[in-house]
């Protein structure tokens, strides 16, 4: 799928700017909305995203699936995978903390946002991600969580209009598979990529929270809980908290 390509340089956010302006894109391409300086980056349940301007990539892709495609929501785990292809061809060794944080040594680098809005057989897809590239430590440290940048970790500054180019590529490749056979193709591999697998995790999925080993992903990209009770509980949404 070709690209639209549209840079900001400040907005508040990237999602935001999709939704609004969404019914003036190119329904047969992907826009790829990207802005130099975030000033209210979200995350998921209306949590903060943050951002400093220049160091950070935030990036929404924009672009039209049926409503009946396979596993749709899985589109999420896409992009996370995506990211973690171009990392991998730079020597990085990331893995990914359930369901699209994407992690290198245990401290988070990137974050995912998904929004699907469905009307009759057509979703309009919002795919953000937010991946701390050249960020110092002294902003990370403001982050309430153990988090890390592409510059903290291998001390060398990145390109990120170069990342960004290679993300598309990747991502463009990955979607045409998912639009085609949904996320089955990708699902041994994100499995293989997942920290804490089988271990013991907490995880809250919004109202309650449940301690079991993390089992595996259903190949939907589902995560599943082992209880205690050796009941299999499967989750759509949530977060790992423990670790
Ligand atoms: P999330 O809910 O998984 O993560 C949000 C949590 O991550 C915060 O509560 C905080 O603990 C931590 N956090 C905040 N900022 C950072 C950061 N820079 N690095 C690491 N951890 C952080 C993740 O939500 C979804 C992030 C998507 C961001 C993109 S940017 C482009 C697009 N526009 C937009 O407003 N959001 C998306």
């Amino acid at each position: 799928m070709e690209f639209d390509d549209i840079f900001l340089k400040t907005i508040d956010s990237t999602q935001d700017y999709a939704k609004k302006n969404v019914s003036s894109f190119d329904k047969k391409k992907i826009t790829c909305i990207s802005a130099k300086e975030q000033t209210k980056g979200r995350g998921r349940f209306n949590r903060e995203w943050l951002t400093e301007k220049d160091n950070n990539l935030s990036v929404t892709f924009c672009f039209q699936l049926k409503s009946k495609t396979l596993h749709l929501t899985s589109i999420s785990h896409i992009i996370a995978l995506s990211f973690i292809n171009c990392l991998r061809a730079k020597n990085l060794d990331p893995k990914i903390k359930w369901p699209n944080d994407v992690m290198l040594d245990n401290k988070k680098l990137s974050g995912v946002l998904c929004e699907i809005q469905t009307k009759n057989d057509i979703s309009d897809v919002f795919l953000g991600i937010g991946i701390n590239v050249n960020n110092s430590t002294e902003f990370l440290e403001k982050i309430d969580q153990r988090a890390t940048s592409l510059k903290a970790f291998t001390n060398k500054t990145w390109d990120k209009d170069e990342l960004l180019e290679i993300l598309k590529k990747e991502f463009s490749k990955n979607l045409e598979m998912f639009n085609a056979k949904g996320f089955e193709p990708f699902h041994e591999e994100f499995e293989n990529l997942l920290l804490y697998k089988g271990e013991k995790i907490t995880f809250f999925d919004g109202q309650k929270q449940y301690i079991g080993c993390l089992h595996s992903i259903s190949s939907d990209g589902k995560l599943n809980l082992y209880m205690p009770n050796k009941e299999m509980i499967t989750f759509a949404a949530g977060d790992i908290i423990n670790k």
